[in-house]
């Protein structure tokens, strides 16, 4: 698309969008973004419009996962605020959003008239965005707008964090400053920080006994992850991901450990990592979940911590030095090569004893064989529950192939999320993992799949209820109403639907689906509502003594 010289600031928005590989907008129009829509209509950025404007928050989030960049377009206040909760996980796991709205007119706003959609104020919802966002900007002045919208991306290019745009209808179709040229922002490392901080780095990885690599989450947001594995392929020093990160290297390589999450994971990659005198965080969030609600014992006076927001060395730390120059110089720094040590490997995964085929399906056999289902096309995305705990187990065989909210934790991310996936990606098909509380939440965003052409596999994990929470506290508040999930392609029309009571039923349902591509497919898997996967139980456990 080439750059027009006198766009208007609706078209300079779709040009920048655009330029930074935008494709997909996900949102919901209204009067106040009508206008922009009709800009879109007849860009080469196609709408994708969602059931509810919540989906479209998610789908935008899995889409800048796998793209770089997403954008959500909604209308003003009753379709931004439906997106905060979305958009505010997408600060929280670091996900690089553009939120443009919709809003009344400059003029329309003189004298302060009560219009529709208003909350409080003119600029209520601009103040709600500005709390999860890296920057915020109304576009109400055509001198400053081209000027503002690539301040916004590239504040969202450079945190991997949301930003917010608003747009005031009457302003879409003026034409902006004429003469402005985008600069990119080009930011640096000190030079002599950095130095110090490698030469420090390097002598303690040197040093050490038993050095490991955490890999996490910001290695895929910044496009690291071939450094990361020239790292350790170099160095010969292993690598174990969070649940956060997962998939960040692909989990058949030589190098990887597996999920480390405290006393959540598993057990020897647990003793591994905490017996290392040298632990190597890369992009790591220490969160809760990611750290096994702090069961995890990192000490840093044993470890390097890098991330986009700081970096340390045992307890130094080092400002103005970027995370990827950081990486890069690692790579390229004098680090021991060391004898290909022994590290425990994920364990193979499979169904590998045989039960009767009548059988009931148990959360732990449920993976088991999904693992065994998996394949290269396949992205897993995790919905909040069963889904992610059990999933962390999954054995992902390439890179960024698993996608779930692992630390803000929001219910309905899956299914509106695989929209996203599959627009980012449309070779891969995405493999839902959801609890029937989740799926209740935002569920019918698979009539968006459907529209769109995509064809999710959606496995419901139907255990009549939020069985996260019975193990904490039960009571009739974690019941759901029974549906019958199975049969929503009669109410959409199209798709499969399958109903699992047995593991013979389960292998066959697997089996159909890979089958048919041409739409989605809704696995309906019956379990024991007190049935759960061991991590959930570890996590749970914990949690309830905190309650
Ligand atoms: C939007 C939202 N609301 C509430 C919660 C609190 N919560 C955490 S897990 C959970 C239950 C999830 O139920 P379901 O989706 O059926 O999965 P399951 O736990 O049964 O595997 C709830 C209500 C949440 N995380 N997100
Ligand atoms: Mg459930």
């Amino acid at each position: 698309m080439r750059p027009k010289k006198t766009a208007t600031i609706g078209e300079y928005l779709i040009q920048r969008l655009h330029a930074h590989g935008v494709r997909h907008v996900f949102g919901i129009p209204g009067d106040y973004v009508l206008g922009f829509y009709e800009q879109l209509l007849h860009s080469p950025l196609q709408t994708i419009n969602t059931c509810d404007e919540q989906g479209a928050g998610f789908a935008a989030d899995a889409y800048a996962r796998v793209k770089g960049l997403g954008a959500v377009c909604i209308t003003y206040c009753v379709g931004g605020l439906k997106v905060a909760n979305p958009i505010a996980g997408a600060f929280a796991e670091k996900s690089p959003v553009i939120v443009i709205s919709g809003a009344p007119g400059v003029k329309e706003r003189e004298k302060n008239p009560l219009l529709h959609h208003k909350v409080r104020d003119f600029d209520t919802q601009k103040k709600v965005f500005e709390q999860f966002t890296v920057a915020a900007t109304v576009l109400d002045n055509p001198q400053t707008a081209f000027q503002e919208i690539d301040r916004v991306i590239n504040a969202v290019l450079r945190y991997k964090r949301p930003g917010y745009i608003e747009l005031p209808r009457d302003m879409v179709a003026v034409t902006g400053h004429p003469h402005y040229q985008a600069s990119a922002v080009v930011e640096t490392s000190n030079p002599l920080t950095l130095k110090a901080a490698l030469a420090d780095a390097a002598e303690m990885i040197n040093a050490a006994r038993q050095p490991v690599i955490i890999a996490d989450v910001e290695l895929h947001r910044f496009g690291l992850q071939k450094e990361l594995l020239k790292l350790a392929e170099k160095t010969n020093i292993p690598v174990a991901s969070t649940l956060l990160g997962k998939s960040v290297i692909g989990e058949q390589h030589p190098f990887y450990l597996g999920v480390y999450e405290g006393a959540m994971g598993r057990e020897e990659v647990r003793r591994y990592v905490e017996a290392s005198d040298c632990v190597i965080l890369l992009g790591a969030f220490l969160t809760d979940i990611n750290l096994g609600v702090f069961t995890a014992r990192l000490d840093p006076g044993r470890s390097i911590y890098a991330t986009s927001e700081k970096l340390t060395v045992r307890y130094r730390s080092y400002e103005e030095t970027r995370f990827q120059d950081f990486l890069q110089g690692l790579v390229r720094a004098k680090l021991r090569r060391r004898k290909a040590g022994r590290w425990p490997h994920p364990a193979k995964l499979f169904p590998t004893v045989k039960v009767p085929a009548g059988a009931p399906v148990t959360v732990k056999r449920l993976f088991e064989h999904l693992n065994a289902f998996l394949k290269d096309d396949t992205v897993v995305v995790c919905d909040v529950g069963e889904s992610l705990f059990g999933a962390a187990d999954l054995y992902i065989r390439r890179g960024t192939e698993f996608l779930g909210p692992a630390y803000y934790a929001s219910m309905g991310f899956a299914v509106p999320a695989s929209i996203g996936v599959q627009m980012a990606s449309p070779r891969s098909r995405p493999l839902v993992l959801v609890g029937d509380g989740a799926f209740q939440m935002t569920g019918m965003e698979i009539s968006t799949a459907l529209r769109y052409g995509l064809n999710p596999i959606v496995v419901v994990l139907n255990n009549r209820g939020y069985g996260t929470e019975r193990p904490m506290q039960d009571g009739p508040y974690n019941d759901v109403q029974p549906w019958k999930y199975h049969r929503l392609p009669d109410v959409l029309g199209a798709g499969r639907g399958f109903l699992v009571n047995s593991e013979k039923e389960l292998t066959d349902a697997l089996a159909a689906a890979a089958e048919h591509t041409e739409s989605f497919c809704i696995v309906e898997v019956m379990l024991d509502q007190n049935d759960h996967s061991p991590a959930l139980q570890r996590l749970t456990e914990r949690l309830a003594k905190k309650i």
